[in-house]
């Protein structure tokens, strides 16, 4: 076994086994008969343990990295190698009982990100990569879509809500792309856009305001499957700025033109 498909590995386990509690409490969210802050409550709840087993999990398999968690925040530790770890990505859409969820685990060496897993425990799927090795979904490669008419295209995108990011900004952006694509889709879950621009479902992808371990593993399962990612600059900071453009070749660089001449979103 080689040193990333042991990682994947460890991933994997980790994430079925935080994956097993999260569907059970999917399950009681359905039925949940309380009020919205009783159900908001206990997803937070479903929330935390999760990113308990992940990091009880990830932390028994190498002690020495370090964790960061969007719950619990940086752990101990001063090794150069980190899990970035989403217990619940897409927790609107699990409190609202839509099935639209996943966790999100990267390992990031020196800033670097060089291995990833998005996990949709409804589905049972496992999607997953490492630097040079491509991306698989299950046992199968993954591959960008080979669409570059922008006319043809089906992007995934993220709209900012309540108290959250630069809404003028974003309906700049809006405006610009929903005139020139075949469709534009909002499904709430910035890991599985990405899984998704990886398996060639959606031919790109941008949002605004994200944090590290929404997209961390999302980047590098795209890059591994032949496609393009970057901040809103063109640059290479998505960790630190949060904005991310991705797609295959043609459709990333077509997103980056139309986006790039309106500027970068206000901070939130
Ligand atoms: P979450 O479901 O873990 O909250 C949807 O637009 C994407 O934005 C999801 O990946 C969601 O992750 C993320 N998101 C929601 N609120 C956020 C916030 N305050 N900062 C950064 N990302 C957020
Ligand atoms: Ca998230």
């Amino acid at each position: 076994m080689t040193q990333s498909s042991a990682l994947i590995h460890v991933m994997d386990r980790a994430a079925r086994k935080a994956g097993r509690a999260l569907v059970r409490d999917f399950g009681e969210v359905e039925l949940l008969q309380v009020s919205k802050k009783g159900a908001a409550d206990f997803v937070s709840a479903a929330d935390l343990r999760a990113e308990q087993t992940l990091k009880e999990e990830l932390a028994r398999a190498r002690p020495d990295f370090i964790f960061e968690g969007e719950e619990t925040g940086v752990g101990a530790g001063s090794g150069k190698t980190r899990w970035l770890v989403d217990p619940l990505d897409g927790t609107t859409n699990f409190l609202h009982g839509i099935p639209h969820f996943a966790i999100s685990i990267a390992v990031v060496e020196d800033g670097k990100i060089t291995a990833g897993l998005v996990y949709s425990p409804l589905l049972d799927e496992v999607y997953s990569a490492a630097s040079g090795e491509g991306a698989f979904v299950g046992r199968r490669r993954l591959r960008v879509s080979a669409r570059s008419a922008l006319k043809e295209s089906l992007i995934a995108t993220g709209i900012p809500y309540l108290g959250r990011g630069d809404h003028k900004h974003y309906l700049s952006t809006l405006e610009c792309v929903m005139g020139k694509v075949a469709g534009i889709r909002r499904f709430g879950s910035a890991a599985l856009d990405l899984a998704y621009v990886a398996a060639g479902r959606f031919d790109g992808f941008w949002e605004f305001g994200l944090k590290p371990w929404d997209v961390a593993a999302g980047i590098i399962l795209v890059r591994e499957a032949g496609g393009f990612v970057t901040d809103a600059r063109g640059g290479e900071d998505m960790l630190g700025t949060g904005d991310i453009v991705a797609g295959n070749g043609a459709i990333h660089q077509e997103l980056r033109t139309l986006l790039s001449p309106l500027g970068m979103p206000a901070a939130a």
